[in-house]
């Protein structure tokens, strides 16, 4: 990377970071170390669609349907909803894999009208419709995977679940190729869903860009020197997120042979947009915009930043790993999805 700027050199040098590896490499660590090896594709996987299930919605400017993903995986079978909200007419659009909190589609509190009328499709999920937000490991996918809900050191916790049922709607977007543009899908999250989302695309090359919203520790923020959640809290709070190996590092992060910044690189040579709120604090803005920085020499084009830390409103656009800070608190709000069309429609 061409940086000149030798103030954030100074902070990264501050954090002592790992230094970067091939992305195999990197995969292998962060597998092992912090998410859990990802279950295997399915077997056999088909999609029961239901179509219209909102007749006229925004007038009739897109249809949404819903579809069970339903499946055979290490000889159990599984299912799950997603649904899909495509423009009429749609014909090689871009979209959003939106891995969402929300179980309700469209989710309200989503500008969807917006997104439509700027030519992208979505498909998004509740993530809680693929396996329980707790220490449940016979819940939905995960007990398809762990017999019983027996876990190894390595085994995947519940992030590496809710990617890989993001691959799944991917899975199910490829049949609608020539509809939807394969060389422009995003798949994208808010918080624990931003982690999951830079997973998702981190294990699975089909991804072109991904976008994590405030996802903060053991997502976008670095660990070393974070000033917001750290990787003892969130292994303290919620421990089943990642597999047991991660619990090792919780008294001194100084031992972990990653860092966020192999997440983040391991993306690379697709591309990667990191949004963070200015007054969420336990996300760590500075920590997300200087794991950008560390990816950096992953991309061909890489991270384009200034001589200085970022302030409300700048837009790091510039490279293939970029940058957005929001004014406001931890929210995937309106003005984030904006930018991120912006981003994705600056790469074409
Ligand atoms: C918090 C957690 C964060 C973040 C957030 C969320 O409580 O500490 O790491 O993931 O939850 O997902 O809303």
């Amino acid at each position: 990377m061409k940086r000149t700027d030798n103030m954030i050199e100074e902070l990264l040098s501050q954090r002592n970071l790992p230094p970067l590896l091939p992305r195999d490499e990197m995969l292998e660590i962060l597998r092992r170390e912090i998410y859990g090896t990802m279950p295997e594709e399915p077997e056999k996987i088909e999609f029961i669609k239901r179509e219209n299930i909102i007749p006229k919605f925004c007038a009739g400017k897109a249809q949404c349907d819903e579809i069970t993903v339903k499946g055979t995986a290490c000889g159990r079978e599984f299912s799950f909803p997603i649904y899909s909200t495509i423009p009429a007419g749609a014909e090689n659009l871009p979209f959003f894999i939106h891995i969402n909190f929300r179980p309700d589609n469209p989710d309200r509190y989503m500008p969807t009208e917006e997104i439509i009328d700027n030519g992208f499709a979505l498909i998004s999920f509740c993530y809680k419709d693929v396996t329980s937000d707790d220490g449940d490991f016979e819940d939905g996918i995960s007990g398809v995977f762990l017999k019983g809900g027996k876990r190894e050191p390595d085994s995947p916790g519940k992030i590496a679940f809710w990617a890989w049922a993001a691959q799944r709607a991917l899975d199910y977007a490829q049949t609608l190729t020539g509809t939807l543009d394969m060389s422009r899908s995003c798949v994208c999250g808010h918080s624990r869903l931003g982690k999951t989302a830079l997973l998702a695309a981190a294990t699975d090359e089909r991804f072109a860009f991904a976008y994590s919203n405030d996802s903060g520790c053991s997502g976008a923020a670095l660990a070393r020197g974070t000033t917001g959640e750290r990787p003892l809290d969130i292994i303290t709070n919620f421990p089943f997120w990642f597999c047991e190996n991660y619990y090792k590092y919780a008294d001194d992060v100084s031992k972990m042979p990653f860092d966020q910044h192999f997440l983040v690189a391991s993306i690379a040579p697709r591309k990667v947009l990191i949004g963070s709120a200015s007054e969420n604090d336990w996300a760590d803005p500075v920590s997300e915009f200087l794991t950008c920085a560390a990816a950096s020499p992953a991309f061909e084009n890489g991270f384009k930043c200034g001589d200085r830390l970022p302030r409300v409103d700048d837009l790091y656009f510039d490279g293939d790993v970029g940058y957005q800070l929001r004014k406001g608190l931890h929210y995937f709000g309106r003005e984030d999805w904006q930018r991120l069309i912006k981003f994705i429609n600056l790469k074409k």
